[in-house]
């Protein structure tokens, strides 16, 4: 990797501590990744962008910045992004999925608060993430009271959050309601980005995410295959990667490795043997570098075949209609996609329970493993009726959190459960 040094300093980050973290990223990354046997030779992109992801994607966004673009940043699915890439914007993902500045979080939050938030607000106030102080705005949602609240604080800290309100029913009202904020949104993009969006933009924006949303179609349907052409670990990391990377390169690479997939499936190449145990994740995000759960399931020589997941199928399950023909048209369209998307924080939100029985078929699971962090009582909540939705399919919940201290206790179980799959 180049030396970036002058590159962070300049951003703000703590060096010293920010070192420190490459260190353990890169370590982690080798035990993980770089030690599974079988690997589509199409992975190297990613490992690439991993090596560079505060590297060689923060100069790019640096130099995107300096020729007049504004970078926006999210933590929910429910952000239309298509928005942004109209206004020539650079979207970036800003979940954390590892477990970093907890003691300066915890002065702000309470102790116990879902990892995934603890670790956004712990990443800024050690100044480690160079994408936090890339942003020209930060977009909060009212999803969980967690976040919602930590908005808030977050707002004191960064100076630079604006929420978007979204329902927690999908009534009448409540689609009028979120339609005011999609519009509100674009008029906010516009104000940051000094550009308007106009119908020829917002079809490119469209164009742009639904690119990816298909690319990354294309790989989950490729993971029915049996045996596996691709790690879960492995498919995990590129829906992570779809959160950061410029759309375009991420879209050609990853239909590029499908590609290299369809190779494999012709000619029964798997990374696990055929017949080996298949589960499905469903619940809570797995934000980078969160590849616990993951690496403890492959581990014990099953394989993860999906994610029920906003870090995976609930990100790309549906596409925009690109087909209008104003801006009104447009962001209607956008409105009613964005609301079909099945977040635990809906009630009732029984298309999720449908979605994961359909995924389970399609995808020939023998199991799912319900994954919520630990406070997440959205998801928390849920696992019972998705238990009850699934009946005899194989089902085990698990609360956890982004420390390692219960790993041996979570490999305890996950091999209880994979020996009663089968
Ligand atoms: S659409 S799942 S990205 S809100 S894990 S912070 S829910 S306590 S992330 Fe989410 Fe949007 Fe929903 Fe998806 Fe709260 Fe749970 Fe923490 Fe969570």
């Amino acid at each position: 990797m180049a030396d970036y040094t002058e590159m962070w300093r300049n951003l703000g980050l703590n060096l010293e501590n920010h070192a420190g973290l490459l260190a353990v990223l890169n370590e982690g990354y080798k035990n993980i990744y770089l030690s599974q046997k079988g690997r589509p030779r199409g992975m190297e992109y990613f490992d690439f962008v991993i090596s560079e992801v505060h590297g060689l994607r923060i100069k790019e966004i640096t130099e995107a910045k300096q020729a007049g673009r504004k970078v926006v940043g999210t933590f929910c699915v429910y952000v239309p992004e298509e928005i942004v890439l109209a206004a020539d914007g650079v979207c970036i993902g800003l979940c954390a999925g590892a477990e970093v500045g907890s003691d300066e979080a915890e002065k702000f939050i309470p102790r116990n608060t879902c990892a995934l938030i603890k670790a956004f607000m712990g990443f800024k106030l050690a100044g480690l993430c160079p994408y936090i102080e890339l942003t020209d705005l930060i977009v909060g949602e009212t999803t969980c009271d967690g976040k919602k609240k930590a908005y808030e604080i977050f707002q004191n800290i960064t100076g630079k959050v604006y929420v978007m309100e979204i329902p927690n029913m999908k009534n009448d009202e409540s689609k009028r309601l979120w339609h005011g904020e999609v519009v509100k949104f674009k008029e906010t993009v516009e104000a940051i980005t000094k550009k308007t969006i106009t119908v020829e933009n917002l079809k490119r924006g469209a164009s742009l995410a639904n690119g990816k949303r298909r690319a990354l179609q294309r790989l989950s349907r490729l993971r029915a295959a049996d045996p596996a052409p691709i790690s879960g670990l492995d498919a995990l990391l590129i829906n992570q990667v779809s959160f950061y990377d410029d759309p375009v390169r991420f879209t050609q690479m990853t239909d590029k490795l499908c590609a290299e997939l369809e190779e494999r499936i012709k000619q029964g190449f798997g990374v696990a043997s055929k017949g080996a145990r298949r589960v499905l994740i469903s619940g809570s995000p797995m934000a980078i570098p969160n590849w616990k759960l993951h690496s403890i399931i492959e581990g014990a020589g099953a394989v993860v075949v999906g994610e029920e997941s906003c870090v995976g199928e609930r990100n790309f399950r549906d596409l925009l209609d690109e087909n209008f023909s104003t801006v009104d048209e447009g962001l209607g369209k956008m409105a009613e996609r964005y609301l079909e998307i099945d977040c635990a924080c809906f009630t009732p939100n029984d298309e999720r329970l449908e979605n994961i029985k359909s995924m389970t078929q399609k995808l020939h699971a023998d199991g799912v493993i319900h994954y919520a962090l630990q406070f997440c009582t959205p998801y928390m909540m849920e696992a019972y009726k998705v238990e009850k939705a699934l009946g005899r399919i194989p089902f085990m919940r698990l609360e956890t959190d982004y420390s390692m201290e219960d790993v041996g206790q979570l490999k305890t179980r996950v091999e209880a459960f994979l020996e009663m799959v089968k």
